[in-house]
């Protein structure tokens, strides 16, 4: 690709302010982030050799955290960057990451600005050790009119409040998919000149998927709706839809989505008896809704089963919920199962 035709995500950026899509404070703050996210990729690309591998905490005790998972050497060091990069950066109110307990708000001795970040550092980081994809998923909202000092309550917006959201896939390139609420686009990491590059503009998940993700392990625990639902799908052309399905599971989030985003495909991670009492295993501020800011702004449909994704009234920092997004066809199909149920 020649150096002059191509669009670097700063000068993207740029044309967004320019077009009035986004204001300065904004893009500096998507440029900070992806900053975090080129150091992270550069530890987690190191693998073996950063000597970050492996389960953080010492003398033979996990550290484990709020989400009750043992935490990673590399979740605490992506945590890191992410919170050193944004602390003087500028551009924030305050931040919020799966791996702490509670928001941070800025420190008053750093500038401040009008943003609250939400982030999952290291998405999927129980495949790090088996070098397989995992990632950064973030999500920017704006911190309430007259808030200098945000709590956790601030936070608590409904998806269709974020003002961007994307993730950073770390598999065999590094790429960073990013949505202002005008479309979905992927950028790659271009190591020779550290930038990320514009390559897929405009993403767009086909309508209709043969292909569905789901941990099937979970099947005897999921509701009679997704029993019946996934059922239907394994019963291929002989059965109700009528045609065969193919089933993938990363087990990263990120890695899944990427997949869905570029062919298409419905992803899963519905509730199941395991995890009802919590609500579902996803969470739903840095996870389930940057993921569907940015399908829906690729032709999408995000849904718990039973409700637009982007419009649950969070409750908690840390909620969890149902997760089907993908294909809008497929979408809506296993939407019914679980509304015509109830
Ligand atoms: P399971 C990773 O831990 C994660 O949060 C998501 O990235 C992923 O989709 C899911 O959990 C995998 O869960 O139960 O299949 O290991």
């Amino acid at each position: 690709m020649s150096q002059a035709s191509t669009v670097s995500l700063t000068r993207y950026l740029l044309e967004e302010q320019r077009a009035g899509h986004i204001n300065a404070d904004l893009r500096l703050l998507i440029e900070v982030v992806a900053r975090a996210c080129k150091s992270i990729s550069i530890a987690v690309g190191k693998g073996a050799l950063g000597g970050v591998l492996g389960d953080a905490g010492s003398d033979g005790e996990a550290s484990i955290n709020i989400q009750g998972e043992a935490q990673k050497k590399l979740d605490v060091l992506s945590n890191e960057i992410l919170l050193e990069a944004n602390a003087w950066g500028g551009h924030l109110a305050g931040l919020a990451s799966e791996e702490m307990d509670h928001s941070l708000p800025i420190p008053d001795v750093h500038p401040r600005g009008n943003y609250l970040l939400l982030f999952d550092p290291l998405d999927g980081s129980s495949n790090i050790d088996v070098n397989i994809s995992v990632g950064t998923i973030f999500s920017v909202l704006r911190c309430p009119e007259g808030v200098t000092t945000p709590g956790d309550e601030h936070y608590l917006q409904p998806g269709t409040a974020q003002l961007a959201a994307g993730y950073c896939t770390y598999g065999p390139s590094t790429m960073l998919v990013l949505t202002i609420g005008h479309g979905t686009h992927a950028f790659t990491l271009d190591r020779e000149i550290g930038s990320f590059v514009l390559t897929q503009r405009d993403m767009k998940i086909p309508e209709e998927t043969r292909e569905f993700a789901v941990n099937m392990s979970n099947q005897r625990f999921w509701e009679p709706p997704m029993q019946r639902y996934v059922g239907d799908l394994l019963a291929g052309r002989e059965g109700p839809r009528g045609k065969d399905f193919n089933m993938r599971w990363v087990a990263s989030m990120v890695a899944d989505v990427h997949r869905i985003l570029t062919r298409g495909g419905i992803f899963s991670y519905p509730l199941d008896s395991k995890c009802a009492g919590k609500g579902g295993k996803l969470r739903l501020m840095y996870e389930a809704n940057p993921m569907a800011f940015l399908v829906e702004q690729a032709g999408g449909a995000a849904s718990t089963g039973r409700q637009r994704m982007m419009e649950v009234p969070p409750t908690g920092l840390h909620q969890r919920v149902p997760v089907f997004l993908g294909s809008k066809a497929e979408v809506e199909a296993a939407v019914r199962y679980h509304v015509e149920a109830d």
